[in-house]
């Protein structure tokens, strides 16, 4: 992936941030944390910029109680290499992207193979809020309230056969309304693929939205898929083809680069990408103080819920 690294002479904002400025933010930031101060400016702004579809979801215990990143933030600095490989090319270009008719093929292993409208998808399982960390193994991060179900749902509809041992996730592949696909920096379509037990662990969310609205489409209208203890690439955008399968997928990151990107690509602190450490993390729309990195946590902090997934695998080994 294409990483910009900051230089080593750049002041940090916290050397050049008078100490006045400094307590103030961080008053604010603790009301923020309240999640009182945030979410109405958030929601207002979102009305604003969006004026999508509103989608009415409740609230998950699944969630992270960390504050989101701005809205701002989170629909302004995307990967989305079908619209171009800078962080503002998305916002730009994915305007061009038709997001209706939209149907999602759902084939392969399956006793039920189906086409999903979107507008069934959208009603298929009570939409829920869930605030989760995405963690992009170039080295940043954000806090995400996004709007969707646990893909589970989805699959148990299908009822995959005994034969079915990964999902493949393909995206929406149409120069027309994609120019980045005329660069053959990754194989299209995009593709990218989960273990079947990691496709239906609960945190895997098939997502409609975020910030209350249906999704921005930078961020994958209309539909994707959000695994929270991955790197973010493997949380693939417009989506209109699901494969169930017998062999392990090859996504396309893994096709390009099979050393630096491997089909697991769980978030570990303690495997670093042969170009770069994995061990700390920037946060998107922190600044001052905060923007000192993070340390990352082992599967984005999820390790409670999904270690049991990968017990007895080295993980340096199935990275
Ligand atoms: N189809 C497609 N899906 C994609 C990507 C992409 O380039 N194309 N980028 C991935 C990467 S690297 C990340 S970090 C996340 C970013 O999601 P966001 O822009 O909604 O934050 O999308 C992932 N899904
Ligand atoms: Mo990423």
């Amino acid at each position: 992936m294409l990483v910009r690294t900051r230089s080593a002479s750049d002041p940090q904002a916290s050397e050049i941030t008078p100490r006045h400025l400094f307590d103030q933010r961080r008053r604010l930031l603790a009301a923020a944390a309240t999640g009182l101060a945030w979410w109405p400016a958030q929601r207002a702004l979102a009305q604003r910029q969006g004026g999508e579809q509103k989608l009415a979801a409740r609230p998950s215990s699944l969630s992270t109680t960390e504050t989101p990143t701005p809205y701002k933030d989170v629909t302004t600095y995307n990967n989305f290499y079908e619209f171009g490989f800078d962080k503002d090319d998305p916002a730009k270009y994915a305007h061009t992207l038709k997001v209706r008719p939209w149907t999602v093929e759902v084939e392969g292993e399956v006793r039920k193979p189906k086409v999903f409208d979107i507008e069934e998808l959208l009603k298929l399982a009570p939409l829920e809020e869930r605030v989760y960390r995405l963690r992009c193994v170039e080295g940043w991060s954000m806090v995400v309230p996004w709007v969707g179900y646990s893909l589970s749902e989805l699959i148990r509809k299908v009822e995959p056969t005994g034969n079915a041992k990964y999902i493949e996730f393909v995206t929406l592949a149409d120069k027309a309304q994609m120019p980045g696909l005329s660069s053959s920096v990754l194989a299209w379509p995009y593709v990218e693929g989960l273990r079947l037990d990691e496709a239906n662990h609960p945190l895997t969310l098939l997502t409609l939205g975020l910030y209350g609205e249906a999704l921005p489409k930078q961020n994958g209208a209309p539909v994707r898929v959000v695994v929270p203890w991955k790197y973010g690439f493997k949380s693939g955008k417009s989506i209109v083809r699901i494969r169930f399968v017998e062999k392990q997928p090859v996504s396309s990151w893994t096709r390009v680069l099979p050393h630096e990107y491997g089909f697991y690509s769980n978030v570990n602190p303690k495997v670093d990408h042969p170009r770069w450490s994995q061990a700390t993390e920037r946060r998107i729309g922190d600044s001052g103080f905060l923007q000192r990195k993070r340390e990352t946590l082992m599967f984005n902090g999820y390790a409670d819920q999904v270690a049991s997934l990968y017990a007895g695998m080295d993980l340096r080994k199935f990275f």
